[in-house]
């Protein structure tokens, strides 16, 4: 039958996203989420180590579809400072791990921006987990919640 052909393709997308998405949710020595303070609003300084401190959001309001994180890194005297790592976990609170991304890197623009599509695949409750890392140490893990 014919007309059955597109919501079978259209379940076998959906069970491909599930098996993917699934396995991120387990992964041993995953970070709990009590291991993340909460971050202040998108736009402002926030303290990152002793001796900077970072500013990031989307570059543009962020809708359906894929948005782009950016995240800038400062000394505390203003200099822009690229020498850390930076990693995003995007998910849904409310269902928790079906359209988590796992942890990914920021890329790192020749500005020297971090950068990180992330997408947002439907309204509701989400929240990025960003970690940060320094010679292979953590500095701060953070996370910002946001409603779509
Ligand atoms: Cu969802």
């Amino acid at each position: 039958m014919k007309a059955s052909t597109p919501s079978l393709l259209a379940a076998l997308a959906v069970a491909a996203l599930l098996a993917w998405a699934i396995p991120s949710v387990s992964a041993p020595g995953a970070p709990s989420p009590k291991d993340f303070i909460t971050l202040g609003k998108p736009g402002g300084k926030i303290a990152l180590g002793a001796g900077h401190y970072f500013v990031y959001g989307f570059t543009k309001p962020a809708k359906i579809g894929t948005a782009i994180m950016k995240v800038e890194i400062f000394t505390r005297d203003g200099k822009r400072d690229t020498s850390f790592i930076v990693k995003g976990d995007a998910d849904m609170p409310s269902m928790r791990g079906v359209h988590s991304t796992g942890d990914k890197d920021f890329a790192l623009s020749k500005k020297g921006d971090y950068l990180l599509p992330i997408p947002l695949v439907m309204p509701g409750d989400w929240e990025v987990r960003l970690t940060f890392l320094k010679e292979g140490k953590k500095v701060l893990r953070g996370a910002y919640l946001f409603d779509l």
